[in-house]
């Protein structure tokens, strides 16, 4: 396991990606938030985007956000309460990029850069998803990726597939905070 971090002490920020393509998506996208908000402080969401399936592309599309949150958890221990949520919101284990209900990755979690078996950070596919880059421009596009040193408004703006990333609206208000 190979780990590198310049963490600060307190708060650390992180970016998590949401995805959904099965079921009532948006009120799948707003309860994993609900859920993450009991531990975590969600700062910051993004419009919501439909999404072309990327990888196995025989799927209904997708919907993606991206959220800001500040929280004191460890990256491992961040890993299962995803996955507690995961499995509330009904996602059934299955083969890879197969439909879900909720799909939630951490995508960046502050400058960390973490290669475990059981979890990668930042993202490992991050640099090549516009489905999860369009959004997490929107709130943060000066953020500097942790490996790539390039900012994230920059690796949105090369990416491929920008296209098949379409706003569609924002989630409700009362997730804002
Ligand atoms: N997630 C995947 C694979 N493919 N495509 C889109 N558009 N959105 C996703 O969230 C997504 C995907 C694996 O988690
Ligand atoms: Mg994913
Ligand atoms: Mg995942």
């Amino acid at each position: 396991m190979r780990v590198r971090h310049h963490l600060p002490p307190g708060p650390v920020t992180i970016y998590l990606g949401l995805g959904s393509n099965l079921g009532d998506r948006k009120a799948n996208l707003e309860k994993a938030l609900q859920f993450l908000g009991q531990t975590l402080s969600v700062e910051q969401i993004s419009s919501v985007y439909e999404t072309q399936p990327v990888g196995n592309e025989d799927q209904p599309l997708f919907l993606n956000a991206v959220c800001r949150a500040a929280t004191d958890i460890g990256p491992f221990q961040l890993l299962s309460l995803i996955k507690g949520i995961e499995v509330a919101l009904d996602r059934v284990p299955s083969f890879p990029n197969a439909p879900r209900t909720i799909d939630i990755d951490i995508l960046l979690y502050g400058n960390l850069v973490i290669e475990a078996p059981e979890l990668v950070i930042p993202h490992p596919r991050l640099e090549e998803r516009a489905f999860a880059l369009v959004p997490l421009a929107e709130i943060a596009p000066d953020l500097i990726h942790p490996i790539s040193s390039r900012s994230i408004q920059e690796l949105a703006t090369r990416v491929q597939g920008r296209d098949e990333v379409v706003k569609v609206g924002k989630l409700d208000d009362e997730l804002r905070k």
